[in-house]
């Protein structure tokens, strides 16, 4: 798998990737991530990235001509991408389903913006999609930008050691995940479920899976409902 970060903080996206699943996925080779600094693709020599809105009001908007240079050479040395991702609060939301969809891609360009926004070109002229990691404002892209490096790429064969783990993850199969306990088998008089302790591998799975419905269902009634929807859509 491999993703191309435009970005005018390249550190926190190779910080972001130095550690853990990701960074292993990485350094395995697994994982390929191209960081491109967004001011190495400016022509002045104050290397300006952004300028006053048009139409007046509050803070600075990113110009459109460093983005279209940077996508330019990351065609060049990197290949023409499958999908060029705008991260942004205008975007589709991203999910598990997304993960699923850009884990079957081979190229990813992530686009990640900064100050009160991107000049409305980029959307016509670099991005395909446009991708939001939730109904709320932080300040740049990079944080959204590593949360989708992550949830990909732990979909890719080899990124996470026990694949079993990935397909039992939350959301992998529309629900939320069931309790986990491991030792010890009693804390300040709180005891671990029987069943876990039985060795009943069949009960164990029935208990889990009730656990997990359960939950979805007193937290998030929305999965229930989605999954009565796709499912029934898949029995007509
Ligand atoms: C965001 C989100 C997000 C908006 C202005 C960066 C900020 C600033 N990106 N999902 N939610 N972006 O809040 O993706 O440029």
């Amino acid at each position: 798998m491999k993703f191309d970060v435009v970005t005018i903080f390249p550190r926190m996206i190779e910080a972001g990737l130095a550690e853990g699943v990701v960074g292993r996925g990485v350094e395995k080779g697994i994982v390929d991530v191209g960081v491109h600094d967004l001011r190495t693709f400016t022509t002045d020599r104050h290397r300006t990235v952004d300028d006053v809105p048009y139409g007046g009001g509050p803070g600075m908007v990113m110009k459109v001509e460093p983005f279209v240079r940077a996508l330019e050479t990351i065609r060049a040395e990197r290949g023409t991408p499958d999908a060029v991702v705008l991260l942004s609060p205008q975007g589709r939301l991203f999910d598990q389903g997304e993960a699923r969809r850009l884990s079957g891609l081979g190229h990813v360009v992530l686009l990640c913006g900064r100050y009160e926004g991107i000049d409305e070109r980029v959307r016509d002229l670099v991005a395909t999609e446009e991708l939001s990691i939730g109904d709320f404002v932080v300040s740049g892209g990079e944080t959204p930008a590593l949360i989708v490096i992550d949830a990909v790429s732990r979909l890719v064969p080899g990124v996470v050691g026990d694949q079993e783990s990935v397909e039992q993850d939350s959301f992998s199969q529309g629900i939320l995940d069931h309790p986990h306990y491991t030792r010890p088998a009693e804390f300040e008089g709180r005891k671990v479920p029987d069943v876990l302790l039985s060795g009943h591998h069949a009960e164990v799975r029935r208990w889990r899976m009730q656990e997990a419905l359960r939950r979805t269902s007193e937290r998030r009634p929305d999965l229930i409902e989605r999954r009565v929807k796709e499912t029934g859509n898949e029995r007509d």
